[in-house]
């Protein structure tokens, strides 16, 4: 750790909603736990416990597969008043090592305890204290990952999931990231990895190989990010004052979109992709934006204020849906973009608008989800580029 710019901790709790139901009930523990409503009912997985990973059950698969894969599973709706509460234990945790604490969810955080080794000891001794610390005062496992920097530090914390401990230093860049798949760059998601793969890049080290020519040419600015990441470069500090004040994400289409279902199908996955990430940080929303860029760069936003909040992605994607059916001037798109905002942490908002309080609408809504996916499935619309 001599000679290492910045120390960055991240700490990535196990399992997390799951693992929260298992310490609370014994009888819960060993066992296949899947959280995010009934089998029969619509809707996704949040999270399940490593003993339903083994069956193939993932965050984000609809409770159906999830049950198909997995029907000796528990599942069950989740708590997220209690989720919020232990969220709020680690981050007290992690408060007392440095004021530079940058939390991406309920469950993660980043550290910055550059300098602070006076004080405890090396950047290695203070992760392996935060992580002895979560488990002695939660009951729960965490996964921390210690590196010079962000992206590092990550990558380290994931290596060894569950109850992980790794330290990624300059020097372990090759032997470490290197033999490890493009997916695990950050920004890079599935459709980028996919594209990668066409050139046959399919490890973080053939990608170091590239040219930065070669990869801004295919990528964009985006192929800058990768020649760096892939190399182990980020100077992203750690930021203590990021507040989420909105959801949002965007898709510029690789040809300009003439075709209203086709934009309907993209304003499906984004909405999908919100709603994900949305329910990953305990929030739910309520203003819904809609944004608009036609052939000739003129662009327009709308937004919809619900009555209740929602983090639910039919909801999201009915109000998107609306607001385009409503404003779109018929000629050719470029870009669309769904965001979400005016956002609560989801336990104190109350109902949300969500399953079980209007069968009718929720069926119809989800009759509508499922037309637009059976006429143009997941790899319908082809994205320029995903643009954060
Ligand atoms: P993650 O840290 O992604 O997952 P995890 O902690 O359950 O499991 P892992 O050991 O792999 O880290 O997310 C943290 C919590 O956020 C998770 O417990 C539930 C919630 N979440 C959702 O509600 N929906 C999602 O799609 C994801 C990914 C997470
Ligand atoms: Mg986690």
């Amino acid at each position: 750790m001599e000679g290492w710019a910045r120390k960055i901790i991240h700490v990535d709790m196990d399992a997390f909603f799951a693992a929260v139901e298992q310490r609370d009930n014994p009888g819960l523990r060993g066992k296949p736990v899947i959280i995010g409503g009934r089998p029969d009912q619509r809707g996704v997985v949040s999270t399940c416990s490593y003993e339903a990973r083994q069956f193939g059950v993932r965050s984000a698969m609809p409770l159906r597969e999830a049950f198909r894969r997995c029907p000796n599973g528990i599942f069950l709706p989740g708590n997220h008043k209690k989720y919020w509460a232990v969220s709020r234990e680690i981050q007290k945790i992690f408060r007392e090592y440095t004021p530079l604490v940058e939390p991406l969810s309920l469950d993660e955080a980043f550290l910055d305890v550059t300098g602070c080794e006076g004080l405890f000891g090396p950047a290695v001794e203070i992760g392996k204290q935060i992580k002895d610390r979560i488990s002695r005062e939660t009951g729960l496992t965490a996964s921390v990952g210690v590196a010079c920097n962000k992206f590092l530090a990550k990558v380290a914390s994931d290596l060894e999931k569950p109850s992980g401990f790794v330290v990624i230093g300059p020097k372990d860049v090759e032997r470490v990231l290197w033999p490890l798949p493009v997916r695990r760059i950050w920004g890079v998601g599935e459709k980028t990895a996919l594209h990668l793969s066409e050139f046959g890049w399919t490890t973080i080290g053939i990608v170091a190989q590239q040219p930065l020519a070669n990869l801004k040419e295919r990528f964009g600015s985006l192929g800058e990010q990768l020649y760096a990441l892939a190399r182990g470069w980020d100077d992203r500090p750690v930021n203590p004052g990021r507040e989420v004040k909105s959801v949002g994400n965007e898709t510029t289409f690789a040809r300009d979109i003439e075709d209203g279902d086709k934009v309907k199908a993209a304003l499906l996955e984004l909405a999908q992709e919100v709603g994900r990430r949305l329910r990953k940080q305990g929030l739910a929303g309520r203003v819904i934006t809609l944004k608009l860029r036609y052939a000739d760069f003129t662009t327009i936003t709308r937004a919809e204020t619900l009555v209740e909040h929602t983090d639910w992605d039919g909801e999201i994607y009915r109000v998107a849906h609306d607001l385009f059916i409503k404003n779109w001037d018929q000629t050719a798109v470029r870009l669309v973009g769904v965001t979400v905002s005016k956002l609560a942490p989801r336990d104190e908002v109350g109902q949300l608008a969500f399953f079980g309080q209007n069968r009718e609408k929720e069926e119809k809504l989800a009759e509508a989800l499922d037309r637009v996916r059976d006429k143009f499935g997941e790899k319908a619309v082809t994205r320029a580029r995903l643009l954060k």
